[in-house]
């Protein structure tokens, strides 16, 4: 794992790092688009508020920050799979890629201003008793007036790698009430509230109790529309044929324990990737990536 003084390297004007707590680093980024904080571990997107914007990216105001731990909020990546692992419950929800460091690499410029870090997860004995394949990955993170995340695999083992993932994007909301998601009517789902029922979605999505649905076989753009923020959050894609649309409401939150008072009211997760039936197999010795990129507009 890098140290504070070996990422030191990499400060910049507008690039900064430091112990937010015992052995959690962050990235902290202020160029003239946005502000950022980006997690060593999990390479979590803690933080994104573009210049003159409300804050895009919601973290618990009580997240706890521990080593090993998955955080409440920002950008958690899941993988190599999504949600419970298929056979054995003992494995971490989500896989392991969020609650283990990742190294930084490069950090790059753009000439519209924004900053590209890319980062790779690393693997030791304690991630490859979880998943034994040879199969690094990359997360390329672009801050600037939008942000883009790209997730990159590679498989070089000898024979296909199936894999399940997602960017699990906590986004900041006016209030529940205030908001709806355009951009799935006609998607099938999954419910997890209900059974995992497969059923259809009829217009946009709102929230009136807990919502835990995995759209499937759906590339379209997402919008988050926001009267109470009078604006929306466009969420493009690539590569991913999965939306997930959750939001705990209150019981759930309750038990979470770390949204914070009424936390559930000020989040929304609109979540891109591949999961369950979109699960991605990736040939040997190949690759696959998939994208999003978060834009804010006024209403
Ligand atoms: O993506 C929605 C979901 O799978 C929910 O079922 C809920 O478990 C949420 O992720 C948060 O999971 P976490 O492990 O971060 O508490």
């Amino acid at each position: 794992m890098q140290t504070l003084s070996t990422l030191q390297q990499y400060a910049q004007t507008g690039l900064t790092f430091s112990e937010l707590s015992e052995g959690y680093l962050v990235a902290e980024i202020d160029n003239a688009h946005a502000k950022a904080r980006i997690a060593v571990q999990g390479a979590n997107v803690l933080d994104y508020q573009p210049k003159g914007q409300e804050p895009v990216i919601w973290l618990s105001p009580v997240a706890s920050f521990k080593v090993g731990k998955s955080v409440r909020g920002g950008v958690p990546v899941c993988w190599p799979w999504f949600g419970a692992h298929e056979v054995d419950s003992s494995k971490p929800g989500h896989g392991y890629a969020r609650v283990t460091p990742w190294t930084l690499q490069t950090v790059e410029n753009l000439d519209s201003g924004a900053l590209r870090l890319r980062w790779q997860l690393e693997e030791s004995n304690a991630t490859r008793t979880l998943w034994d394949l040879d199969t690094p990955v990359t997360l390329d993170i672009t801050i600037g007036a939008n942000l883009q995340l790209i997730l990159t695999t590679r498989n070089l083992n000898d024979s296909p790698v199936i894999v399940s993932e997602a960017l699990h994007t906590y986004f900041t909301i006016s209030d529940v009430d205030k908001v709806q998601v355009h951009g799935l009517d006609g998607c099938e789902y999954y419910d997890k509230v209900e059974g995992m029922q497969r059923k259809t979605q009829t217009g946009a999505v709102t929230i009136s109790s807990e919502v835990d649905r995995v759209y499937v076989n759906t590339d379209t753009e997402c919008v988050i529309e926001d009267q109470g923020l009078q604006r929306r959050i466009h969420i493009n894609k690539q590569n991913s044929q999965s939306t997930v649309v959750w939001n705990p409401w209150v019981d759930k939150a309750n038990k979470m324990g770390d949204l914070g008072d009424d936390g559930y009211r000020r989040m929304l997760c609109v979540e891109s990737g591949n999961a369950l039936e979109n699960e991605v197999i990736i040939p040997a010795l190949g690759e696959h990536y998939f994208a999003v990129e978060y834009r804010v507009a006024a209403m």
